[in-house]
Order: C-alpha cells, then structure tokens, then sequence
C-alpha cells in the first residue's frame, strides 16, 4: 500500500488488517514447515517424514565464506514471496535472496514484508536444529523523526520448524509463543530481574563477515569481546541465528544479545518481538536503532542495556542516547 506524503507517520493499517497479516503468516508457517524439516534427520523431528537423505547443497555470497545459501533458502523465498504478493498485492517485498520488488521510495509512506526465508542457513546446513523462518511487516515512513528511525516495525514472525513453534507479536499488542501442533498461545515477556550484567546470560556470534559493514574497527571489536569474556557474566552462547537469540531474550532465557554486520531480514520480525515482550533494543553506535543499522543490541531491562553499553562497547553511561534509542513512541492509529 502506497500513500501520499502524510502529515505524521501514523501506521496506515488498520488493527484488522495487522491481525490478518498474522493469520496469513501462520499459514505461510504451517505451509513450509514440511519442506525445511524434511532436510533435518528424522531423528531430531517429533512428527516428520523424511524426504530428502543429504543435507541441501550451499554456495557462499559475495566472496565470504562465512555467508551460505542453499537452494532451500531461495524456494522458501520464492513460495512465501508468491503467496503474500496473491493475499495483499498492495505490499511491498524485500527478500534476502531475491531483494526489494521495487525500491522503497524515501519520500512516501510505504508498506512491506522483509523475508528471511531461512535464519540460520549454516546451521541449516550443517543439521544444527537451530533455525528459522522469519517474516517482518514494516512500514517505511517518511517523516523524519530526530531520534527515531524511519521503519516501523508491524507485525513480526519467527518460526522454528523443528519445534512446530511460531513467536510472533504485533504493535502495541504484545508478544506470543504458539505452538502449531496444537495451537496452544502463551504471552511472552523478558526477564526484567535481571538488572546487572554480572547476572546476564549473553548471546551473540562469531563467523560472519561483521567487521567489513562495522562502525568498529577489527581491533575495537576484538577489544570487545576480550573485555566481555573476561567479565564474569553468567555465560556466552553462540547459537547462530540471529531471530531466535531475538526471540530467547523475548522468551527471558536469555537477557543480552548483541552483534555487528547484522543485516533488517534477521532483525525485523525479533525485533519488534522483543519489544513487544518489555525489552529494550539499541543500536551499538551513537546514533538511534535502526534495522538497516548493520548492528544490535537487545536487553530484557535498561540496565543492563546500559551497563553492557558503559562495560562493553564505549566506556560511557549516557541517558540521553540511550533513551532516544528506545521503542518507536510515534503515533498510531488504533483501529
Ligand atoms: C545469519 C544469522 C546469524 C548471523 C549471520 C547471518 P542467515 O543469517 O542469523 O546469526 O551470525 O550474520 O546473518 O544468513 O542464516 O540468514
């Protein structure tokens, strides 16, 4: 859906509207669930059949080595791409391995899906049960904001198939755990007792190509993370994919997840369903959130998100930046 220049970035979608986009990404779930899990053994799967007897085939991008596609990636792509431009023609479509439909136009109000067809291909490929599909509605406005980035975050879908799990959350609406098998819902919220970073368990990853996209340089990062595996933090995983470490501090199993050369299909949809569940989500600049940032950082309190900030990335407690880099506060129309 495309509107003229409008005064203000209000949502152009109605409440009914969010709602449906849900629905139909619950659909798109159930849909290419068969077709991810059959790559896995059976034995990792509760209630698969298995129809293909290798791991898929991969190829690198753009020269590194750490960045896999597979042919999987860009069927999931195709089929979810085909079925949302069938349900909502109006929307635009930016997809990891196909890229935008058409360009978004900076000066106009514009609504579309951002697409990771598989989170975590690596694992993926290497039969580690840890991925995901993971599907964003956005709204790119273009009013600008001091302080506030120019996406707005709808609704958000991350689904894990090997557990038949889907989290997903809608603006102002909150954060939701369902699980497919029998459709039982539970409302998910970070953990909010964790305000120190000595209590914090901290997810992040190492492996792909973060430093060439980095505000850093290769030394700061590498200065980063010998300050953060020398503090006595409760742990560190690496869990390599970056909407399900979104989706465990949504969850309060995890209460930190940062990292750098992050691209807006791995974000948009945890995101949205981390703020939704109470957390906090900065940039790891000095400039506010943004999805297109290249770089995260998520927390269940703004302790710890400033604690992390202060120990860990530049050394300063300052406010006033964090609080420009909380939750988007802009108008919405509550249909
Ligand atoms: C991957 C992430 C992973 C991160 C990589 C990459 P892909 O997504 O989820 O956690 O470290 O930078 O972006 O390529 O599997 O969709």
């Amino acid at each position: 859906m495309k509107a003229s220049n409008t005064m203000s970035n209000q949502i152009l979608l109605s409440r009914e509207l969010l709602h449906k986009a849900k629905e139909e990404l619950l659909n798109i779930c159930k849909m290419s669930s068969r077709k991810i899990a059959s790559y896995y053994h059976p034995r990792l799967l509760s209630n698969a059949t298995q129809l293909h007897v290798s791991s898929p085939k991969y190829s690198t991008k753009m020269n590194n080595t750490a960045d896999l596609v597979t042919e999987v990636d860009r069927l999931i792509e195709q089929d979810i791409r085909e079925y949302l431009s069938e349900k909502f023609p109006e929307f635009g479509f930016l997809g990891e391995e196909s890229g935008y439909t058409n360009p978004i136009n900076a000066s106009t109000n514009t609504i579309y899906w951002i697409v990771d067809p598989i989170d975590g291909t690596t694992n993926f490929v290497h039969q580690f049960p840890n991925s995901c599909i993971s599907i964003g509605l956005v709204q790119h406005n273009s009013i600008n904001i001091p302080g506030h980035s120019s996406t707005t975050l709808l609704v958000g879908m991350v689904y894990h198939p090997i557990s038949d799990i889907a989290y997903w959350a809608i603006i102002n609406e909150g954060s939701f755990q369902q699980n497919l098998n029998n459709d039982e819902i539970f409302q998910l919220s970070v953990n909010k007792y964790i305000t120190s970073l000595k209590h914090a368990l901290v997810c992040t990853e190492f492996g792909s190509y973060e430093s060439r996209y980095n505000v850093q340089s290769q030394e700061s990062l590498t200065t980063q993370r010998t300050k953060l595996a020398n503090y006595p933090v409760h742990g560190i995983r690496c869990l390599g994919s970056a909407a399900l470490n979104l989706v465990h501090v949504a969850s309060g199993q995890v209460d930190i997840y940062y990292q750098y050369g992050i691209h807006a299909w791995d974000l948009a949809a945890g995101v949205l369903i981390v703020q939704e569940a109470g957390g906090m989500v900065s940039s790891l600049s000095n400039s506010p959130f943004d999805i297109f940032s290249r770089n995260v950082l998520a927390c269940s309190t703004l302790e710890l998100l400033k604690e992390f900030h202060k120990e860990i990335i530049d050394g300063t407690d300052t406010l006033g930046i964090l609080q420009e880099f909380s939750p988007d506060t802009q108008p919405i129309n509550k249909q």
